[in-house]
């Protein structure tokens, strides 16, 4: 039964049909189904078609964008139930999170925003296309002890070693945890850049952020 509405999900973003991407992930949480099995199962599986077919040429800009609008709709209804779930925890740390200039892709950055914040970490999202000195004047306001930089295209990931030179230059390094991430973003380009962890998805996010503040 479960399995029926993911795939329906799944659909309902490769067809395009944002109100009745809504619409599922309504019924599937009224069926009591996780909220994060639901993102799991059912959302991103729709989320990498969509990319998929956008990369073979099947697709284009205006299906990613209503993809997304899918997804947005959904995860309207599902933050709210995700943070529901760890309320009332301490603070376990302070994020300035955004994805980097140049780089529109938010769906991943807020949701990993909004898995750290149910777990208890105060987050401050800056959003898209951020600029680094966005992220510097948040981290000297907030005193944030973690930033997290998302990016999702090949040619926006460099603007993760930009701003960590500032964050030197502005001589915050040593204060501040660096977490970066994204579906281009791997181990290896982390430590290239002089990051201190990344993970690949929301959950792994949360454990490599507790993991950072407790160092
Ligand atoms: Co774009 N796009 N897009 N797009 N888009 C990708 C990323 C792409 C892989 C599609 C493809 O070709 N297969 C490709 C990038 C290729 C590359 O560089 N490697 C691509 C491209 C090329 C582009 C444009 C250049 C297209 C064009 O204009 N010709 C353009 C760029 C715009 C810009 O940013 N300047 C563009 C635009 C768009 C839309 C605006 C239409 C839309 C975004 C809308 C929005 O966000 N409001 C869009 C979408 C939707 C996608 C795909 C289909 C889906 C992205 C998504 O939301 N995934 C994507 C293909 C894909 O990823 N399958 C694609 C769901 C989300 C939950 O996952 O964001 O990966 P994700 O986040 C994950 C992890 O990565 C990780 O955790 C998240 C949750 O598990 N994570 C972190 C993310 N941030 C993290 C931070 C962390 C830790 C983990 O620590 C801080």
């Amino acid at each position: 039964m479960s399995d029926d509405l993911f795939a329906k999900l799944t659909n309902s973003l490769v067809d395009g049909d944002p109100d009745a991407a809504a619409a599922l992930t309504q019924q599937a949480l009224t069926a009591g189904l996780e909220p994060m099995a639901i993102i799991r199962q059912g959302l991103m599986p729709g989320m990498d078609i969509v990319g998929q077919k956008f990369s073979d040429g099947e697709y284009f800009l205006p299906d990613l964008i209503i993809a997304a609008e899918g997804m947005k709709m959904a995860m309207a209804l599902l933050e709210p139930e995700l943070r529901a779930r760890k309320q009332s925890l301490e603070t376990a740390g302070v994020v300035v999170i955004g994805t980097v200039k140049g780089d529109i892709h938010e769906i991943g950055k807020s949701l990993v925003a909004t898995m750290l914040s149910a777990n208890g970490f105060t987050v401050y999202d800056l959003g898209v296309d951020v600029p680094k000195e966005a992220f510097i004047a948040k981290i000297q306001e907030t005193g944030a002890n973690i930033l997290g930089m998302s990016a999702l295209l090949t040619t926006t990931m460099t603007q993760q070693r930009e701003v960590i030179k500032s964050l030197e230059e502005a001589g915050l390094r040593a204060k501040v945890k660096v977490m970066v991430g994204g579906a281009p973003v791997t181990k290896s380009w982390a430590e290239e850049i002089g990051a201190d962890d990344y993970a690949e998805d929301a959950m792994g996010a949360v454990q490599k952020a507790k993991k950072l503040v407790s160092q």
